[in-house]
């Protein structure tokens, strides 16, 4: 009964949304047969035997995923520069520096500024990290007067008195809950955190602003969309930050929450630096498997969100079965390193099953590279976290990254880093 009131909701909720009509599926018996493709086979359909091997299927999944998902990231070098622009060594009560640093990525004569604001705590020489894209402005993740607000376009929002795309002062800390800072101080790390709208503003204007413009030129089916330059700015500022004294970049845990968190997969995926992947509800074109079509769709996120993907994902429009890729093999692409996911029960959107049998479908990869991956073939339950390579929980609640969440990415990197 509660499930069935439930999913009455998010259906009337979807479609309310984006004032289509739209049905989404929320009934495990309406779903397709699907056939999941296997990641230890090659292109030729001849098996991958060994770490090799899946040296050379790691690259034939990362092409598809590039060619037919995220688009192609560009190369070119960029000149990348920083300088402080305030700092606080007193920060929440003594225990941590507050550091807020520009950096200027430069190619060829155009320019791209994004703030990175860092936390690091004071007791001990070089930290862990965890580093995330926020959604609203560095200044809305803590309410310390001391935090530039962003310049960068935000999306208006009359109740927050944002009107002309400019953020304002009276949405300093509105995001506090999601950034349990003093937690990660406490437990020994730091953060690093920019706006995602510093690096692409998060709307469709044709892929001309944000990182796009350091790399002007036609565009073809495969270019990259906005949630692979959210991922590669991520990879900038690991540059940056490994010319931190403070920070072990080494031990940085790269992590994202919803269209955040399909960035952060991304990102771990084609940088082999970041030393944990964490998922936080990243649902359709990040941790849940597409093929299911359960909850959100390939056809309405690249309906609704026309810029985040290439644009020959479109061709899986209700098609998802013609896909060549899903999304297991994109957390495969992660191994051997760990890799966290997490599901919230009133997030069906999201699919927290499609979201736990990807990890699942991931751990024979892990598991050719000696590694455990997920323990356990059962969906757990609430707040149970699964912790091996691949760790998973689902929690109680909305769509939210909360203390809980964070505390679990806290545990689970304790044990990757040995801490304990
Ligand atoms: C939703 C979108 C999801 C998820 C979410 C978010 O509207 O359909 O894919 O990314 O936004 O980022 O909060």
């Amino acid at each position: 009964m509660k499930t069935a009131l439930l999913s009455a909701f998010l259906l009337i909720f979807s479609g309310a949304l984006f004032g289509q009509a739209f049905v989404a599926n929320y009934d495990e018996a309406k779903m397709p047969a699907y056939t999941l493709p296997d990641p230890l086979l090659f292109n030729n359909e001849q098996p991958v035997k060994d770490a090799v091997g899946w040296t050379k299927r790691r690259a034939e999944i990362l092409e598809l995923f590039e060619n037919e998902v995220y688009g192609k990231t560009p190369t070119g070098k960029v000149h990348l520069a920083f300088r402080v622009i305030s700092e606080n060594r007193e920060a929440l009560e003594g225990m941590a520096i507050q550091r807020e640093v520009q950096l200027t990525l430069e190619k060829d004569g155009n320019t791209l500024l994004i703030n990175v604001l860092l936390y690091l705590p004071k007791a001990g020489k070089k930290h862990p990290l965890f580093l995330g894209l926020n959604f609203s402005g560095n200044h809305t993740i803590s309410d310390d007067p001391g935090i530039a607000i962003t310049n960068s376009w935000v999306r208006n929002n009359a109740a927050k008195g944002i009107t002309a795309n400019k953020s304002v002062e009276s949405t300093r800390g509105s995001d506090s809950a999601s950034w349990p800072v003093r937690a990660l101080i406490e437990r020994g790390y730091g953060l690093a955190t920019i706006y995602c709208g510093d690096l692409d503003p998060d709307f469709d204007d044709g892929f001309k602003n944000g990182v796009h413009s350091l790399f002007p030129g036609p565009r073809s089916s495969n270019s990259w969309g906005t949630v692979a330059g959210w991922a590669w700015g991520l990879s900038r500022v690991l540059d940056y930050l490994e010319k931190v004294k403070e920070v072990d970049a080494k031990r940085v845990v790269v992590l994202g929450h919803s269209r955040l968190g399909k960035a952060a997969l991304w990102a771990g995926a084609n940088d082999p630096r970041f030393a944990i992947v964490v998922s936080n509800e990243s649902g359709c074109g990040g941790a849940a498997l597409s093929k299911r079509i359960f909850g959100e769709t390939v056809e309405r996120i690249n309906t609704s969100f026309p810029h985040w993907f290439c644009e020959n994902f479109r061709k899986y429009n209700r098609k998802e079965e013609d896909l060549p890729v899903d999304q297991h093999e994109l957390l495969a692409l992660i191994a051997p390193r760990p890799l966290y996911v997490c599901s919230a029960e009133e997030d069906q959107w999201s699919d927290p099953k499609g979201e736990f049998l990807a990890c699942a479908a991931a751990s024979p990869v892990y598991k050719l590279l000696g590694k455990e991956g997920l323990p356990g073939k059962e969906f757990p339950d609430l707040q149970q976290p699964l912790t091996g390579t691949i760790g998973y929980h689902i929690r109680s609640g909305k769509h939210a990254i909360n203390l809980y969440d964070w505390t679990s990415f806290l545990n689970f990197s304790d044990i990757y880093f040995a801490k304990r």
